[in-house]
């Protein structure tokens, strides 16, 4: 990638008399990720309509053609072009069709009983009874983008987050340190006084050129005062974005959004400011305006019942609002913690860490049954389809070198409106097939069975969970490694066990994997994080770790509400309940979302049930850092509500500069 070129201008000796905000120690900070200095940069970088890109890719499609990724009869991803048909996820292929006649409407890959491979079937969207969804051509995609991003960074310099199938986060801090002492040789010299709390030099440079990244708008007062390094390490950062979403444009195809700022939890926001293809600078001035106008259940773990709390007892959505309320009255109602890292969150402060360890923890596959089915043939026959598709994840991940290993196997059935699990251990010692899988999820059904009444069923899930490292020397090289993302973040204060739930209850260790597996499912939204529970019902999850703060735990593109599941009227940011409005017919007695069919809202309430063996796993709080988010999930629907916070005022494209002095 070619190194961004330096920020043009010349010292002024006035300028330089000045000292800048920021001091030695807050700069040298930046070289070592550290998380609290307000120099510091992070990036998100999200794929534009992910699915239907690499569909688009695949079939060497142009660009400006509509296209929708079906699943069955529902739609999963609809690239931009379709989407000014106003075609959303809440769209049938029927109606999108009706909308757009052009529209090429791809479906996803299936497995099929009696094939070994995935495949893409002309077929498929009739045959839901028999075939299940494979993203994997979607994960090879995902993979073959990350390492491409990888590969763009200076290796000893990057620090990268796959934070979902089409998410990554980046910390850019120690590249933009390296290339900040290389623009400003005069930040080398160390301080005259030998304290690293004395203040830095003002930035010498005389404009920032920002070429055609957004801003977001100021007033012109704030625009006016003068760049400071937390404004250059910022344009260094978008620099170094452009180039990589550059590389990704140019070898492989794709076009994504990024966002720039100071935090996860804002660089985030800023990459759905604007799509497609833009990225959006957060600007630390332009922090707290940018939030303003985002509702706080947009924000990241607030998109579940601790942002309808936070809602209900201070009756405004409103951030600004919010920010109103003395710290202690929040901490009246929400409890310390909470309330400390809410009023923190509403100020944009997010010191969570970009976690490099993108290791995959669980894998889940999963069917709704509509009609249930009834019989234990019925079922073993999913099982086998669950066990070939797990099997081959575990192949990409290297079980066959014997690089990861999983330790558990989880089974869930549902009947009735209840849900049974039983989970059994996977002896390290023994050759991991994929007969060996079916074996071990055969038996688990049979320990299922033997509790009674099983029949008919309604949904069946099989996860693998609880990944080992490798074996080196004599000790596995997760041994090494205590993670604190092992602990999962604190949980709000209320919770229900769902009605009718059997589920046992294993040992702590492994409610713990189990919490995580299924929470991991509704971190990003339901069909998110290379997730799908497909349009009609079919479940397909694979787990990434998480951050070692709250964040990773719900910001897989995240912020947001969404309300429900697949079909859910998401609150995308093109797909707004406006556009779904006209094809609603059936309402979600629990949520009100809205579908357009039987089959949808059926998926939906799949997704609420799912939902809720999630809540049933809650954890007692265990960390004084995090707060205590909700676990409900969150969707990504930033992109309408910054621009809502951009009161009206009209974005400026192209060339922007902050002028100095
Ligand atoms: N996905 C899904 N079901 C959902 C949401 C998402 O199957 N309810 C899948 C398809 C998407 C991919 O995940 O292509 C990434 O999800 P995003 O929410 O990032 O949506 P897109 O990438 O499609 O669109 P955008 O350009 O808004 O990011
Ligand atoms: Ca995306």
């Amino acid at each position: 990638m070619p190194s961004p070129s330096p920020a043009s201008g010349a010292s002024s000796p006035l300028r330089d008399a000045r000292r800048s905000r920021f001091t030695y120690r807050q700069l040298a900070q930046l070289a070592t990720y550290g998380t609290t200095t307000p120099l510091r940069v992070i990036a998100h970088i999200d794929l534009d309509a992910f699915y239907a890109q690499c569909e688009m890719v695949r079939l060497g499609i142009p660009e400006d053609k509509p296209l929708a990724v079906q699943q069955w009869q529902g739609l999963i991803a609809i690239n931009y072009p379709a989407r000014k048909w106003q075609i959303g996820r809440h769209c049938d292929v029927a109606e999108a069709k009706k909308l757009c006649p052009e529209l090429i409407a791809q479906h996803v890959a299936t497995w099929r009983e009696g094939d070994d491979k995935w495949a893409y079937r002309e077929d498929a969207a009739a045959n839901i009874a028999t075939d299940k969804v494979s993203l994997d051509p979607y994960r090879l995609q995902s993979r073959r983008i990350l390492a491409l991003i990888k590969d763009c960074l200076p290796k000893d310099l990057q620090k990268v987050e796959k934070a979902s199938i089409d998410e990554v986060f980046l910390d850019l801090s120690a590249q933009v340190h390296t290339e900040l002492l290389r623009r400003f040789p005069e930040l080398s010299t160390a301080p005259s006084s030998g304290d690293s709390a004395q203040h830095l030099p003002f930035p010498s440079a005389a404009a920032l050129d920002w070429q055609t990244d957004n801003l977001v708008v100021l007033e012109e007062e704030q625009e006016a005062l003068d760049p400071d390094w937390d404004d250059v390490v910022m344009l260094v950062g978008s620099e170094i974005v452009r180039g990589v979403r550059a590389q990704i444009r140019e070898r492989l195809g794709y076009t994504c959004s990024a966002g720039i700022a100071n935090s996860k939890l804002v660089s985030k926001l800023g990459s759905a400011y604007k799509k497609p293809n833009a990225q959006t600078v957060v600007r630390s001035r332009a922090v707290l305006p940018f939030l303003t106008g985002i509702k706080v259940t947009k924000m990241r773990n607030l998109g579940g019942k601790l942002g309808d709390q936070v809602v209900s007892i201070f009756n405004t959505e409103s951030v600004k609002e919010l920010r109103d309320i003395p710290l202690d009255q929040i901490k009246a109602k929400l409890g310390d913690e909470t309330a400390v890292w809410l009023y923190n969150t509403i100020r944009g402060v997010d010191h969570s860490e970009v976690n490099s360890r993108t290791q995959i923890k669980s894998m889940l596959s999963a069917k709704s049954f509509r009609p249930s089915i009834n019989t234990p043939e019925q079922a073993i026959k999913w099982l086998r389809i669950f066990a070939g598709d797990i099997y081959s994840r575990l192949v990409e991940e290297g079980i066959l070198e014997h690089k990861r290993w999983p330790r558990t196997i989880n089974l869930h059935h549902r009947h009735a409106g209840q849900t049974r699990s039983k989970q059994s251990p996977i002896s390290p010692g023994k050759a991991l097939d994929e007969q060996a899988l079916f074996n071990l999820a055969k038996d688990l059904l049979h320990q299922i069975m033997a509790e009674g009444d099983v029949w008919p069923c309604a949904n069946l899930s099989l996860s693998v969970g609880g990944f080992e490292e490798g074996v080196k020397g004599n000790m596995a090289i997760g041994a090494f490694f205590k993670k604190r993302d092992e602990v999962p973040p604190p949980l709000p204060p209320t919770d229900t066990i769902p009605e009718g739930r059997t589920a046992e209850q294993p040992s702590k260790k492994h409610r713990l994997d189990e919490v995580r597996s299924i929470q991991r499912f509704f971190a990003k939204r339901p069909a998110g994080d290379a997730a799908s529970l497909g349009a009609n019902g079919q479940l397909h999850v694979e787990q990434l770790p998480a951050d070692d703060t709250s964040s990773f735990w719900l910001d897989h593109g995240s912020e947001g509400a969404d309300t429900g599941g697949p079909g859910s009227r998401s609150s995308h940011n093109t797909t707004g309940p406006e556009d779904s409005a006209q094809f609603a017919i059936y309402a979600c007695a629990r949520c009100k979302a809205g579908f357009s069919d039987e089959v949808s809202l059926q998926s939906h309430q799949d997704w609420h049930f799912a939902k809720d063996i999630q809540d049933s796993e809650r954890v007692p709080s265990t960390s004084s850092q995090q707060p205590t988010p909700s676990r409900s999930h969150t969707s990504r629907s930033s992109g309408s509500a910054s621009k809502r916070g951009r009161g009206g005022s009209k974005l400026e494209q192209g060339q922007s500069r902050l002028k100095f002095g």
